[in-house]
């Protein structure tokens, strides 16, 4: 017998289901997004907690006419199942399947391209003032989490909107998480009114104010607490808001469909900026994800039953992990180390730091920018600031990290998380920018280690430097190399050479180290001999090193993952170009003028030929190709030397 999920194609479509017979809907899409999540891996919680808010959103507004914007848009896929995804959402997050965040280009019901925090605000009030200039009457919904509106973006968004009075409806959907517990003053603040201890401490502060008032203050106070229901409707819980120019409408319980659907089918009817405040469990419905609410924020492929992760045979120690360690060993013995995330203790290894040195440890809630200016004041103050940041987050805080950082030559250290090809999460979060936003930086020193023996190195070597210093390093796991017990600086600026050669000289960065090697050595059994140098440092570049290759072979390769334009690549051509090198053939391999799509990071690599088949084939090429061009001068010259002699 078909389920109801099986009739709904469209909003349209959801809007035939009885109003009765929604929490029976909600129960068949919570089976459909576990069940598709245990075996894709995503975004479980954030979603299991959305499934009613969504159907009643679907249910009450008329999408796409009406735009609705996700926050983060991780939360997206009882949407994606209501606009026509249904049939396909077994290929989420998959190459060439449906994507798992928002994005225009695969539905028109996905009214903005998401993935980083805080966009749900802004690009609302972009949408609503563009339909006011087009005299159209659509309505314009932000629908944003607590953790997510604590990046200032979204109050950059909120003081336009309510200061225009434009006519949209933001809907907080108040989990009381981040990904972890959510931080900060405005957190404490909702956490108030859901508690009532707001309403409570503004109801003291008026008693007092009453009773302060001479001769009838004390009467007027005894009026107030005899008609307390009233009274409350005068103490607005969200003041903060109110304050702003929105309307608050909440706290509403965002299980209860019929309190949703009354409550948007109010909002509906009413104009200006709207905020509604929905509470929501993360995890609702499925018992580990409700008990371990960030471990199943973004989960890998997961056993139904038990609710545990299916374990990859002994994969060793990951970068974040090795980073994790590497803190609290460094941290020990220089008590001028401070840990800093934006939200992200867990997922960037600083939660041990966190426990051990809970002084020095700073979470600054969704707040990239905010994290580098806030690093910069406290390495005025003598402290050495480690921010680990995933690569495409701090994107976030360029002019932060120029001008707050490399502009006073501050001992900032940024650990560059999740930097390459970060695989099914898509293009918002590939790190695939970092080298080349960051080496036009004067001041910065930029490096990416071989493996994660030479992370620690490195991580030690930019917390020493006595200036700006960038370590970006891959998600997943290391090489499972063997750790060296002490932890040295590196001299900076200096290559290392593998593996000698005379034909051509491979440059690799980071990860791409490995795959360049093993590259040479198939090379080597068709009889190139080919150079592999672990660049070590994007900035400053070796250049003796890259001289020296250049004269020797003739003949460069760069491997980065990382896009073509204006990364390590870029870097020796520019390099080659200044010290006037001529004779010698470069080629780079990287991400081309395109964003990285979702998928598989092995399968990725390979489709931008980063794997060592990949970089030996364009070896090859370029190889066939020089010599090709040396024919044709070779042919060109006896030509000249025929002419002259005859
Ligand atoms: C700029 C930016 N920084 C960090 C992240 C990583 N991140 C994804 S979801 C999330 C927590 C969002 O919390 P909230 O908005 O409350 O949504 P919830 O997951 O609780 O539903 C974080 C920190 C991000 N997506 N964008």
């Amino acid at each position: 017998m078909p389920t109801l999920l099986d009739t709904i194609d469209s909003p349209d479509d959801l809007k035939k289901i009885p109003r009765q017979d929604l929490p029976t809907l909600a129960q068949e899409i919570r089976e459909t997004i576990i069940e598709t999540v245990s075996k894709t891996g995503g975004h479980l919680s954030p979603n299991l907690g959305v499934v009613e808010l969504s159907l009643a959103i679907h249910y009450a507004f008329n999408s796409p006419k009406d735009k609705v914007i996700w926050d983060v848009g991780h939360q997206a896929y009882t949407h994606k199942l209501l606009t026509g995804r249904r049939k396909n959402f077994h290929t989420l997050r998959q190459f060439e399947g449906i994507t798992g965040f928002p994005k225009v280009s695969e539905s028109p019901h996905d009214a903005f391209s998401t993935g980083h925090s805080g966009t749900s605000i802004p690009a609302a009030v972009g949408l609503a003032c563009g339909r006011d200039m087009k005299g159209e009457d659509n309505k314009v919904i932000a629908v944003i989490g607590d953790g997510s509106m604590t990046s200032g973006i979204s109050f950059e968004g909120l003081n336009q909107a309510g200061g225009m009075k434009k006519n949209l409806l933001v809907v907080l959907n108040d989990n009381e998480m981040s990904i972890s517990p959510n931080v900060g003053a405005l957190s404490s603040y909702l956490n108030k009114i859901l508690t009532g201890q707001l309403f409570n401490k503004m109801k003291d502060e008026v008693d007092t104010l009453l009773e302060s008032i001479p001769g009838i203050g004390k009467q007027i106070s005894q009026f107030a607490h005899r008609v307390e229901e009233q009274v409350k409707g005068i103490f607005v819980p969200g003041r903060i808001f109110e304050d702003l120019g929105f309307v608050y409408i909440g706290p509403i319980d965002g299980h209860n469909l019929e309190h949703l659907l009354d409550a948007f089918e109010n909002v509906k009817k009413m104009k200006g900026p709207l905020l509604v405040h929905v509470v929501t469990k993360k995890g609702k419905g499925y018992q580990p994800a409700e008990d371990r609410s960030h471990s199943f924020h973004g989960v890998s492929p997961f056993d139904v039953d038990s609710g545990n992760v299916h374990k990859k045979q002994s994969a060793p120690p990951s970068y974040t992990s090795i980073f994790s360690k590497t803190m609290v060993e460094l941290a020990k013995s220089d008590e001028k180390i401070v840990g800093i995330t934006a939200a992200m203790a867990d997922g960037a290894g600083l939660a041990e730091f966190a426990e051990i040195f809970p002084d020095r440890f700073y979470d600054v809630g969704i707040a990239e920018q905010h994290a580098v200016t806030f690093a910069a004041g406290l390495a005025l103050e003598g402290f050495k600031p480690v921010a680990a940041i995933y690569s495409t987050f701090l994107q976030r805080a360029l002019d932060q990290v120029l001008l707050d950082v490399c502009l006073m030559n501050l001992p900032v250290t940024f650990a560059v998380d999740r930097a390459g090809i970060v695989g099914e999460d898509g293009p918002t979060h590939q790190g695939v920018f970092d080298l080349s936003l960051f080496r036009s930086f004067p001041h910065m020193v930029m490096m990416a280690p071989k493996d994660e023996n030479e992370f620690r190195h490195m991580l030690k070597t930019a917390i020493d430097h006595k200036g700006p210093a960038l370590v970006r390093y891959p998600r997943g796991s290391g090489l499972g190399v063997e750790l060296d017990e002490t932890i040295e600086t590196l001299e900076i600026g200096r290559s290392e050479v593998l593996k000698e050669g005379q034909t051509a000289a491979i440059f690799a960065v980071g990860n791409m180290v490995a795959p360049a090697y093993q590259a040479a050595e198939i090379l080597e059994q068709e009889g190139f001999d080919v150079a592999v140098i672990n660049a070590r440092f994007v900035k400053p570049l070796d250049g003796d090193a890259i001289e020296k290759f250049a004269e020797a072979t003739g003949c460069i390769i760069t491997v980065e993952e990382n896009m073509l334009q204006g990364g390590f690549g870029s870097a020796v051509m520019e390099f080659l170009e200044e010290r006037n090198i001529w004779n010698v053939s470069v080629k780079r391999i990287g991400i081309p003028d395109q964003f990285v799509e979702h998928g598989a990071p092995g399968l990725l690599r390979k489709n931008y030929g980063l794997d060592a088949e990949g970089i030996a084939h364009t070896v090859r090429k370029t190889l066939e190709s020089k010599s090709k061009g040396l024919k044709g001068h070779l042919r060109d010259l006896k030509q000249a030397v025929n002419i002259q002699l005859s």
